[in-house]
């Protein structure tokens, strides 16, 4: 009889297994569960394995288990992306040259890094929210990164750094797994030494200025730490693993293209040349929106693409995976977590998602079925249980699907077509320096050219209006269309900010900070910033004062806040489905507190739409920054 590791395998290695393995991720569901006491009746006191086992489900063993280490410190180190798991084939050694001093407070943990050129400092949080949400990673609130010398105490961190081989723990771990999954092993999470300081090293937000503005100090420390990803390749090419996650979280605006082609690719094809020839294959977490990376995840050497999170939750169809994926890469996923949530998908949305998946991947070859990100707490476990008995119903390979025929790599690398950009706004000549310095995203420039068209008694609104929205919102349409990418955007909305600061004295009193007060944040139990930090920066960037809250925002600190700031606006963000219902609380409290009429609320965020707007009363939502923007300006007048 065939075994859930052989099917998996087979998928893994591009052969023919007897029928589709099922791997759903549920972890997150099943720490959240157990915590709260809200497992499914037959499950109760069950591990996640064994409730998979029961189901007859493969188990998914991608992730580590960061929760259940040997090591009580196994997470210490997360800032630095030093982890040491049983799961890990090779793992970091810090060397007696760096003092490290731990200061745990509560939930926070502070880490002191000091060395003879200097310290660090980080601090990460992991709190009783946090725990019964699922989550099993802390969160890291200081980054090591601060300004750009600690860029050069980390490159001197990690020369002095080694890596070492662990594979007993990993053969005991492997053992535990048996004939019941396909154990994956890692190193880090990244991609190469430039992924490691995007995902660990500083704040989401700030990498994309350090790329753009420190790109030099970037790379020498990615090159400082480059021999000790050489070396984990050695280790783990001599270890018993048979598959690597080299690489998580690829988003076509986080992991954009060309700093994707430059240093992630590479490294991955690297993985590929070292450890291919032994077997073992390279795994990468492609969790975000992939529309943009296709071509360049398809052709970097990558055997297995996993959390593969296709539409309705983001722009590409499972059937477009598959076509332009599967002659080489295989999909571990393809069922985007929404799906088990009958509250944002109806029953027979979910049927009809399922039964297009099938049809729409060819013989099936090449494909573990599971869940993309992974089962979120509130999901309806009788979904994962009917796509387990679809899996055997429909699953016995090959498929029978018609007309499919996979996309040779050749012609998948033509397509898709660009599309054509937006025809420009007639340009008004007086602000052309104005406009090639927002875009340029050059902040002295701008300033510059700002105080000279003032001094020459141009009204500070037209240098707003004609020149600098007007190249942001040219800039904004290359951005979509994919011409430019988010560092560039972030620069010139912060060049942006800049000018407006100089430009508010000689603004009418009617004009000044474009007539608002913004007050965004991202809501209770959400971490998610990197979109909510956009909006913020480009409201800012076109005159709005922007307070900020951050992330994690509960419900009464907005109402508070509300009270004292007494914006126009409140933006609400969301990137998770189980936060979204916090907006409608938000709503809700600030009706209670009598404030409701003061301020028009607007949401936003992956997983919200414009149906869900309407349906808690908020004032508008808005798809994407630029939008966000329109969309204030319209509520503001
Ligand atoms: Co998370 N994550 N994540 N994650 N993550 C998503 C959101 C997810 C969709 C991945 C997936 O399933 N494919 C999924 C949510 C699924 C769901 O809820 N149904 C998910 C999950 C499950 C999780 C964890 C639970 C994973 C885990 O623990 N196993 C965990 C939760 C932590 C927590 O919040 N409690 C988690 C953690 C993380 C990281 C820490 C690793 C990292 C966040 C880093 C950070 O923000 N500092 C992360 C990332 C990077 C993502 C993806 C890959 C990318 C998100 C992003 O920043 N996109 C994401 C996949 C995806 O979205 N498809 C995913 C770029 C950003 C510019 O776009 O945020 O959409 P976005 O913002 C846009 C618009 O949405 C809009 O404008 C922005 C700019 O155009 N917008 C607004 C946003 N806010 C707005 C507010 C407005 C208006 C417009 O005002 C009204």
């Amino acid at each position: 009889m065939t075994t859930h590791r052989q099917r998996i395998l087979a998928a893994v290695r591009g052969e023919m297994p007897d029928r589709i393995p099922y791997a759903p991720r549920i972890d997150l569901w099943h720490n959240a569960n157990s915590l709260n006491g809200t497992l499914p009746a037959r499950h109760r006191g069950r591990s996640r394995d064994e409730i998979a086992l029961a189901e007859g489900w493969a188990l998914h063993k991608v992730v580590a288990d960061h929760l259940r280490q040997p090591n009580p410190d196994a997470m210490l180190h997360r800032a630095l992306g030093v982890h040491f798991m049983r799961e890990y084939v090779a793992q970091f050694a810090f060397s007696d040259r760096v003092r490290i001093d731990v200061d745990r407070q509560g939930d926070r943990t502070c880490i002191r890094y000091s060395t003879d050129r200097g310290s660090i400092r980080t601090s990460t949080v992991y709190s009783e929210q946090m725990r019964r949400s699922g989550t099993s990673v802390p969160w890291i609130e200081e980054h090591a990164v601060k300004s750009p010398d600690d860029l050069k105490v980390l490159a001197h961190i990690f020369e002095n750094m080694d890596v070492v081989a662990c594979y007993e723990p990993f053969r005991e771990y492997q053992a535990s797994v048996g004939d019941d999954g396909l154990p994956v092993t890692s190193f880090t999470v990244a991609a190469g030494p430039v992924h490691h300081i995007q995902k660990y090293f500083l704040d989401a937000t700030a990498f994309f200025h350090y790329y753009r503005d420190h790109l030099r100090e970037i790379l020498f420390l990615a090159d400082a730490m480059a021999p000790l990803y050489d070396k984990a390749l050695q280790i783990t090419a001599a270890s018993p693993a048979e598959v690597i996650q080299w690489g998580s979280n690829f988003d076509e605006m986080l992991t954009f293209a060309p700093m994707f082609a430059e240093h992630f690719v590479p490294w991955i094809r690297k993985a590929r040349e070292v450890l291919g020839p032994r077997g073992i294959r390279i795994l990468c977490h492609t969790d975000g929106e992939n529309q943009g990376l296709m071509d360049l995840i398809r052709d970097s050497g990558t055997d297995v693409a996993e959390a593969v999170c296709p539409a309705p939750m983001t722009k590409v169809t499972i059937q477009e995976y598959y076509r332009r994926w599967s002659e080489r890469i295989t999909i571990y996923g393809g069922v985007p977590s929404n799906l088990l949530l009958p509250q944002l998908t109806p029953d027979d949305q979910f049927e009809s998602f399922m039964e297009a998946l099938f049809a729409g991947i060819g013989d099936g070859r090449r494909f573990v079925l599971g869940i993309a990100d992974t089962t979120p707490p509130d999901a309806d476990f009788e979904r994962l249980v009917r796509i387990g008995h679809l899996a055997l119903e429909k699953g016995r390979l090959p498929l029978a699907a018609g007309a499919f025929n996979p996309v040779p790599s050749a012609a998948a690398a033509a397509a898709p077509p660009r599309r054509a950009a937006a025809a420009p706004r007639p340009a008004d000549a007086r602000f052309a320096a104005t406009r090639k310095a927002v875009l340029d995203g050059d902040e002295a420039a701008l300033c510059a050219e700002v105080h000279r068209l003032l001094q020459a008694g141009t009204p500070a609104k037209d240098i707003i209006d004609l020149g600098m929205v007007a190249a942001m919102d040219s800039l904004n349409q290359a951005f979509k269309d994919g011409t430019v990418f988010i560092p560039e955007v972030l620069a010139a909305a912060r060049a942006m900010n800049a000018a407006v600061l100089l430009l508010e004295p000689h603004l009418a009193e009617t004009d000044r900070r474009a007539g608002g007060k913004v007050l965004i944040g991202t809501v209770k139990g959400d971490l998610h910033d990197i979109g909510k930090n956009m909006v913020a920066t480009m409201l800012r960037g076109v005159g709005f004062n922007v307070v900020d809250l951050g992330i994690n925002v509960a419900v009464d600190a907005f109402v508070a806040r509300v009270r004292e700031e007494q914006p126009q606006v409140l933006a609400l963000s969301a990137l998770l489905t189980t936060t979204m219902s916090e907006m409608r609380k938000t709503i809700a409290a600030l009706t209670q507190a009598g404030v409701r009429d003061g301020v028009k609320v607007i949401v936003g965020g992956a997983p919200v739409n414009r149906n869900f707007a309407v349906d808690i009363g908020a004032d508008g939502y808005a798809r994407d920054a630029a939008e966000a923007v329109e969309l204030v300006r319209g509520l503001v007048g």
